[in-house]
């Protein structure tokens, strides 16, 4: 059903108050394109003084909080989020135009879990000892003392707005650091209703900040000289900007960006199984899934199968539609300005000699929602392994289909890019899952399965898709400072 929308004010949140500058920008609903909020863009003085407050905090009551009491006060916020879920939810909705099943079950319970997963991380976790001999045969011991890092600054994207900002917000706090964070200028609205949770469960001003704004306040962060590390979330061209701002403040950095995931269909797969799984992997949230499939070798044999079930199932199972019908599940990628990126890869992909199986344009409505930016579901063959479709990240809802010959080149094929940071592949042979496994050069690869996420494992990717680990211990690397503790007994 259309919204009755009435447009929302979206203050930073410093110190624990809501902060309105006056210098706003729109926030638009995808669906339709009309107004849903303005968001009060941060400037040099609300930065500074968003980095003061999450210094006091740190050395203040969040610093001086024992461990066991702020994991408490974490596993808090994870409850608030729930408390609010339909608050959540329809924020969420509003800026992304994602369909209700899918912010339900993916963004809303993870916003929540990503802090009650990772509220005893630094608790539970062991520290290394070794001891070692002296010449005086008496020994010493070394042991490991973690500390938390400090301020850190978190720049996060538009396409799992909730989810990917707790990802980092979660385990920072629960380290016991605090936080400057700057949600995309596109996605703003559940970060700030965060800071109201804050304050609801009682973390302390200063702990959680958030501020708006474009690249430019982006950048007001990553240079900052008080902040000391920086998690950032986004494009790989975005990443590499953030890594020159770091450098002359020594910042620690822990970066995730782009993909071009492949999927592999070995002739052994069990067909009903790979089909529901890439139908996922290439459709779920309009294909803008950091981890989503965008290119999947098919083998030889089964090539013709797998393309008419893969159009089948798009045809059949991905409904567009207003976002409160619970038969959507199917909504418009975030901005005209990501369906425009999105259709000059449609265009270049037929003058790159694709045959379009499916989809390949834009969906018109007859209705508010034309003024939206919704994109069709798109399937390819005829594309060239090295064309520019299948090499560059789309991320939008659209796979190239690529033959191979046999398991050689299906994993030279998948490696074959410059990015690392998911694959998925379907057999139904032991040998050549453990096999082929190991071979792939991502950081997370799936198999028989795709988006399966245990928070407590590694989390991230190789080559241009990213530079260290997040999730369980992994994130101790970055959100902790480790000292070496050496005892001559
Ligand atoms: P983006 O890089 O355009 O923006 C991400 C964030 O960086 C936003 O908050 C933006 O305002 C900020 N930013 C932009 N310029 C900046 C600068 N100079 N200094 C500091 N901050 C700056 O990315 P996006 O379009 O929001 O998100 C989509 C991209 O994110 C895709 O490439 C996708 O693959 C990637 N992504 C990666 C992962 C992962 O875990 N690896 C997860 C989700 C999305
Ligand atoms: O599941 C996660 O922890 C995670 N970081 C997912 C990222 C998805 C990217 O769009």
């Amino acid at each position: 059903m259309h919204k009755n929308i009435v447009v929302r004010q979206l203050p930073n949140f410093i110190n624990g108050e809501f902060v309105e500058t006056g210098d706003t920008f729109d926030i638009l609903y995808p669906i339709t394109g009309e107004v849903t909020a303005q968001a009060h863009k941060a400037g040099q003085k609300e930065v500074d003084a968003a980095v003061a407050a999450a210094r006091a905090a740190l050395e203040g009551p969040w610093g001086k909080l024992a461990q066991a009491e702020r994991s408490k006060m974490v596993r808090a916020i994870a409850d608030g989020v729930m408390k609010r879920f339909d608050d959540f939810l329809e924020a969420e909705v509003l800026d992304t135009g994602k369909p209700y099943s899918v912010a339900s079950h993916v963004d809303i319970p993870r916003g929540s879990s990503n802090f009650a997963a990772f509220a005893d991380v630094l608790r539970e976790h062991a520290t290394e000892a070794f001891k070692m001999d002296t010449p005086d045969g008496a020994g010493a011991l070394n042991y490991g003392v973690r500390r938390p890092r400090g301020v850190i600054g978190v720049i996060s994207p538009w396409n799992l707005p909730l989810l990917l900002l707790t990802w980092k917000v979660g385990p920072a706090l629960a380290c016991g650091n605090t936080v400057v964070a700057k949600p995309s200028e596109v996605t703003p609205s559940t970060a700030t209703l965060l800071g109201e949770v804050m304050n609801e469960v009682g973390i302390p001003e200063g702990v959680y900040n958030v501020l708006h704004g474009f690249g430019e306040t982006g950048a007001m962060i990553t240079s900052h000289p008080d902040i000391d590390g920086i998690t950032f979330t986004g494009e790989t061209v975005t990443g590499s900007i953030i890594l020159k701002a770091v450098a002359p403040t020594l910042k620690a950095s822990s970066m995730e960006m782009g993909g071009k995931n492949a999927g592999i269909v070995f002739e052994d797969a069990d067909l009903d199984l790979a089909i529901k799984e890439l139908g996922r992997a290439c459709f779920l949230n309009t294909g803008q899934v950091c981890l989503g499939t965008e290119r999947v070798y098919v083998h030889e044999s089964i090539f013709d199968q797998v393309a008419e079930r893969l159009v089948k199932y798009a045809k059949t199972e991905l409904r567009y539609g207003y976002p409160d019908d619970d038969a959507t599940n199917f909504g418009p990628v975030v901005s005209d300005e990501h369906r425009d990126k999105v259709l000059t890869y449609y265009k270049l992909a037929e003058e790159e000699g694709a045959k379009v199986l499916h989809g390949g344009g834009a969906p018109t409505f007859g209705d508010e929602r034309d003024g939206g930016s919704w994109v069709e579901p798109t399937i390819w063959t005829g594309l060239a392994h090295n064309s520019r479709v299948a090499t560059e990240e789309i991320f939008g809802p659209a796979v190239a289909l690529i033959p191979f010959h046999d398991e050689a080149e299906a994993i030279t094929l998948a490696n074959d890019t410059a990015y690392g940071l998911a694959a998925t592949f379907f057999s139904t042979n032991a040998s050549r899952v453990h096999r082929v496994a190991p071979q792939l050069q991502a950081g997370i690869v799936w198999v028989n399965s795709w988006f399966l996420r245990d928070l407590r494992t590694a989390f991230g990717g190789m080559k241009h898709s990213g530079i260290g680990r997040e999730g369980g211990v992994h994130g101790l690397e970055f959100y902790t400072e480790l000292s070496n503790v050496c005892i001559k007994i």
